[in-house]
């Protein structure tokens, strides 16, 4: 199987976590090989910056500095950016004609099972799936039964609806890029991101750049010659659509100097938002597209940028997360839109990991990460002993885990760091450590992991209890939902943010680009209640901390403001917050 040009992160993470099925399914390797491939796919896959760029400016040492890859794994990579082709996975994927990425997507299905459905069925990639579940061969399956061929046709659904649309963790950064570039070039004056990302939807469908320049030609040229672009699909003088490698589309459009204004709020959207602000214009005896705010002498009156559209009108300024129509419009007119929580307002972090459990930085490496971008404190939550394959601690573990805290306290200053730990709410509902253990820590913060399936009012059951068990003061990744890949857990969220707004239980906005959960209909709905929430990065490496962005977007996505917000808090305060018992 020929591959294109392998250079960006995603085709790299995804070939490293291929290898690492296949030597899994294999079984001849060990199994540290195959978690070695694993966490270089999930190190290349979350990172930030591009890895052709390290490995260009720094080659194969740059490569080997990154958390999780060896020599050999590092030598791989280099080769797949220099010549295309990494001969390892190609020998692999030969052996073993399988689409491992695609098929191990679907919920429910990992690296055994989808090798076995090769092995009895024949099936190599979600086409045969599809018509496997259609023909309802699963079923008859050892090992699979009726029941999880259910899951799978469930699993192919949910992933086919959300395709088409890409993360914003995955989006963002690249379109960050591009403008950096494009700025960079000197051939732009603007340079503005528009569109759902601009808004911080967690999905985006595609990427909207707006320029003003005065030779649209050089910047259509210069944009349509990017590495980032893999196709040209539509080019024009003042709209040119590409298809980017790393699978979803760009328009970039040159509006005139006079247009930006009208143009940037238009293209911001949203598209419900838009049509509101368009009936107002037309109230108050105006025009307004994409060219213009054009009174009755069809004069354009908004120039400079969104905000004068805004203000012409008589309206507040909206920031981009809330216009979505959903009552920002009428807070406007009245001049009542919030002031919104923001990045700057963050003083530390609730939900850090660490190489204790199923982390790959130390105490201290996460702390003076999180230290260099300006957080004051710190809470370790590392898992408890009913996620094993997280390395979760039992509670003799987390004795010397809180000493291991205490000595790494002592040899840093200027961030505090406290003890706390991501508690697994068991199946009845009880915590996974001893009181005991529970009292010895500054906060707790306990989450959903396991029997994930329960029926809905077992499952509130066992939410409701937890919360109310007077040791939680945060829940973690409240519905346990990955975005394309899991759906929420099925309880009765009423009820539940009920018994956490009567227990002074926090709600937390977990900001790990494929979770942001609570998602923004979520936080606007716990926000009814009356609960606060903690906004966390839920690291596991010292280069997440990152990841912030995102969570703060959806939190302004959900109409957060500061003083709801626990970890805007200074520490005394914060620690005063939580309940004493
Ligand atoms: P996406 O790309 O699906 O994640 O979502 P958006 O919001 O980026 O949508 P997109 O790319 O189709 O269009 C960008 C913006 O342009 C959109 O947010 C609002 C504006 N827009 C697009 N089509 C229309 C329309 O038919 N009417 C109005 N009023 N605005 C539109
Ligand atoms: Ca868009
Ligand atoms: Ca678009
Ligand atoms: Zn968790």
């Amino acid at each position: 199987m020929k591959r294109n040009i392998a250079v960006d992160n995603k085709t790299i993470s995804e070939m490293l976590e291929e290898i690492a099925d296949i030597l899994e399914v294999e079984g001849e390797r060990s199994r540290f090989e195959v978690l070695a491939y694993r966490k270089a796919a999930d190190t290349i896959g979350n990172l930030q910056e591009r890895v052709e760029d390290i490995y260009r400016k720094s080659g194969t040492e740059g490569l080997m500095e990154l958390q999780g890859i060896g020599k050999g794994i590092a030598g791989s990579i280099a080769e797949s950016i220099d010549t295309g082709h990494m001969k390892k996975y190609d020998l692999l994927k030969k052996k073993f004609p399988v689409d491992f990425n695609a098929m191990t997507k679907v919920p429910g299905l990992g690296a055994k099972k989808v090798y076995k459905l090769y092995l009895e069925l024949g099936i190599r990639n979600m086409k045969n799936l599809k018509e496997a579940v259609v023909k309802h061969r699963i079923m008859k399956l050892e090992g699979f039964g009726e029941r999880s061929e259910g899951e799978i046709k469930k699993g192919i659904a949910l992933l086919e609806s959300s395709s088409g649309r890409m993360l914003l963790g995955n989006a963002l950064p690249e379109a960050d890029s591009i403008i950096k570039k494009i700025k960079e070039s000197g051939l732009a004056e603007k340079v503005e991101l528009a569109g759902s990302a601009r808004r911080m939807r967690e999905t985006v469908g595609d990427l909207d750049i707006l320029v003003t320049t005065n030779d649209s030609e050089k910047v259509m040229d210069f944009f349509t010659s990017m590495k980032e672009i893999g196709r040209v699909l539509l080019r024009g003088p003042t709209k040119t659509t590409v298809a980017l490698k790393i699978g979803i589309n760009c328009d970039l459009r040159v509006v005139s100097t006079s247009s930006f204004g009208a143009a940037l709020q238009y293209f911001v959207g949203s598209k419900d938002h838009n049509v509101r602000v368009r009936e107002i214009a037309i109230k108050k005896g105006y025009k307004l597209n994409e060219y213009g705010l054009f009174n009755k002498k069809n004069r354009n009156v908004a120039v400079g940028d969104d905000s004068e559209v805004y203000r012409k009108l008589g309206m507040q300024y909206m920031p981009p997360e809330i216009r979505e129509n959903k009552g920002e419009i009428e807070l406007s007119l009245k001049g009542k839109v919030p002031r919104l929580v923001e990045i700057a307002d963050i003083k530390g972090d609730l939900h850090v990991h660490t190489n204790h459990s199923d982390g790959s930085s130390s105490i201290s490496e996460m702390a003076e990460a999180a230290k260099s971008i300006g957080r004051e404190y710190i809470g370790i939550t590392d898992h408890t002993k009913s996620e094993p394959v997280a390395n979760g601690m039992d509670d003799k573990k987390f004795m010397k885990h809180f000493a291991d805290i205490d000595r790494a306290v002592k040899n840093i200053e200027g961030i505090s760091i406290l003890k706390s730990a991501e508690i697994d709410i068991l199946k009845d509902g009880s915590l996974d450590l001893k009181d005991s253990t529970l009292d010895m820590m500054d906060y707790r913060l306990a989450s959903v992991h396991t029997n994930l399936k329960m029926p809905r009012e077992e499952m509130t059951k066992r939410v409701v209890k937890a919360l109310s068990s007077g040791y939680v003061d945060i829940m973690g990744h409240p519905t346990d939902r990955i975005i394309g890949g899991r759906e929420p857990i099925n309880m009765d969220l009423d009820k539940v943010f009920q018994t956490a707004a009567d227990n002074g239980v926090v709600m937390e906005i977990d900001s790990f680009p494929g979770r942001l959960d609570l998602g923004d209909e979520n936080i606007i709905k716990a926000k009814g209640y009356g609960i606060k929430f903690s906004i966390d990065t839920d690291s596991h490496d010292a280069d997440h901390f990152k990841v912030l962005r995102y969570g703060i977007g959806t939190a302004r996505r959900g109409w957060l403001a500061k003083s709801e917000v626990i970890n805007a808090l200074q520490l005394e305060k914060l620690i005063k917050s939580f309940r004493k018992f």
